[in-house]
């Protein structure tokens, strides 16, 4: 448990109560309305320290808008929000008819955090809770077909060739929105949208420069236009679609989950799947493994419309330490980390790994997904380095963030080398990820255990 007393923890746990909707809760006040599908996840571990029912009915709620082919959607709209609080609003997604009944949904997904999640939610309260496992193991049996399905439908419907790969068919699939890593293919995508919409999120950014563009944003929604044009037909997306991107960084994730849900299976009464889940996870790692570049010591996204790597030099290439790698992939890029164009730039003010290489032609320290650090992926790289046993780099990642964390808050992201605050400064996602820092004891230095394949500790406790 944090402790409640600690300033930032009571700051964290103000930020869940002000954005909770009784059953989900928002990403922010103004600028995130609805529910989005990672930042549940990652909220989900946030509200497991004081409330593990909480924290179940978080990704129960997020669930509700799964569609019976078993995706789970980037967002779930809440039908009491203003409409034209956010963009695009639930009419331009056209999916009526595809998600479920009395529901509204967005079209896409996003990164497929959730069994990481709840691995995690169970090993807090194992730990924490006892007296409320039982109810958290109620819902992981009640949650694993539901995962289950949603881990087919990414294994198959996005990757229907076998090759260990996810495709993505938005940036906003990725969660890294405007990455450097989407450029040269969004250029490419002819605009058909010729408004780039209401922009509500610059109402609530003081800097439009922060935010996406308006170029960025008709490339956004044509992108929308084009999929509910083939009614979210994958298999004709994969053969038409304009963007269509092997995603690295949602591999690994998806990678990181099936091992999870491989533990997840056996709480749930399905042991016997254990089995195929890690062979999922096998598959994407062997997949991650051909997007491996020794010379960047990074793994690239692939373009499979212009059937070209992606070479921006961004957190992405991280991917193997958050899939799980051999020992000397994992020593490489710990070190490539800690170094000069992530984490170790000089006169960075904390040494947290900004979201592009500070010494790419693309970074820019104040612009969404180009430079800023998040705190969530600075969390889940340091949840890959324990898992795996590499503690003392884990130490200093955990280190630096919660100092960056009790000088701003629980903002959305912070500027890459100042640490100022940036975008919302109310975000669900960071106050979750101080209150899994805040309650994590540091260990004494050691070396690295072996790390492939990882070990979730689902039962035991920690990672
Ligand atoms: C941001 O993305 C949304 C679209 O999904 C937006 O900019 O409107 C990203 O940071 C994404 O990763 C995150 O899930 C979402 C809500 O926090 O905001």
């Amino acid at each position: 448990m944090p402790e409640l007393g600690d300033e930032l923890a009571g700051d964290a746990i103000r930020v869940l109560r002000a954005n909770d909707r009784g059953t989900w809760t928002r990403p922010s006040p103004r600028l995130y309305p609805h529910q989005w599908s990672w930042d549940a996840a990652f909220v989900a571990i946030g509200w497991a320290h004081f409330a593990p029912h909480r924290a179940v009915a978080e990704l129960r709620s997020l669930f509700r808008g799964q569609w019976a082919d078993g995706m789970v959607p980037q967002i779930v709209f809440d039908g009491s929000v203003a409409l034209g609080a956010y963009e695009p609003r639930q009419r331009t997604w056209g999916t009526a008819g595809l998600c479920p009944p009395s529901v509204a949904t967005s079209g896409i997904c996003q990164p497929p955090m959730h069994a990481i999640a709840l691995a995690r939610v169970r090993a807090i309260t194992a730990r924490h809770h006892e007296g409320a496992l039982a109810a958290v193991d109620a819902a992981v049996a009640d949650l694993y077909p539901r995962l289950a399905a949603w881990h087919r439908w990414l294994h198959t419907a996005r990757d229907p060739e076998g090759t260990g790969l996810v495709t993505i068919f938005h940036p906003w699939e990725s969660g890294l929105d405007n990455s450097p890593r989407w450029d040269d293919a969004l250029a490419a995508v002819a605009i058909r949208e010729e408004t780039s919409g209401d922009r509500p999120d610059l109402v609530h950014v003081a800097d439009a420069s922060e935010r996406p563009t308006d170029d960025d944003y008709r490339r956004y929604h044509t992108l929308v236009r084009e999929l509910v044009e083939v009614g979210y037909d994958h298999e004709r997306s994969h053969r038409t679609h304009p963007f269509r991107m092997a995603d690295v960084l949602f591999t690994a994730i998806l990678a990181a989950a099936d091992d999870a849900l491989a533990d997840l299976a056996g709480i749930a009464g399905h042991p016997e799947a254990a089995d195929a889940h890690r062979a999922d996870a096998e598959r994407s790692r062997r997949g991650l493994d051909a997007c491996w570049d020794p010379a960047r010591c990074a793994c690239l996204d692939r373009d499979l419309v212009a059937d070209r790597w992606v070479t921006a030099d961004t957190i992405a290439g991280f991917a193997p330490l958050v899939a799980g790698c051999d020992t000397d992939r994992a020593a490489a890029l710990t070190a490539r980390l800690a170094g000069p164009s992530f984490a170790g730039a000089p006169g960075l003010r904390w040494a947290v790994p900004p979201s592009t290489a500070v010494d790419d032609p693309a970074f820019d320290p104040r612009s969404y997904w180009r430079g800023p650090t998040w705190p969530v992926i600075t969390w889940l790289l340091w949840w890959a380095l324990e898992r795996d046993g590499h503690h003392s780099r884990a130490d200093a990642l955990r280190t630096a963030a919660v100092a960056q964390l009790r000088a701003s808050g629980c903002s959305e992201y912070a500027e890459a080398v100042t640490g100022e605050p940036l975008g919302s400064n109310a975000q669900s996602w960071t106050a979750a990820v101080a209150l899994d820092w805040l309650a994590h004891e540091p260990r004494e230095p050691q070396e690295p255990n072996v790390s492939h394949p990882p070990r979730l500790g689902v039962v035991a406790g920690w990672p």
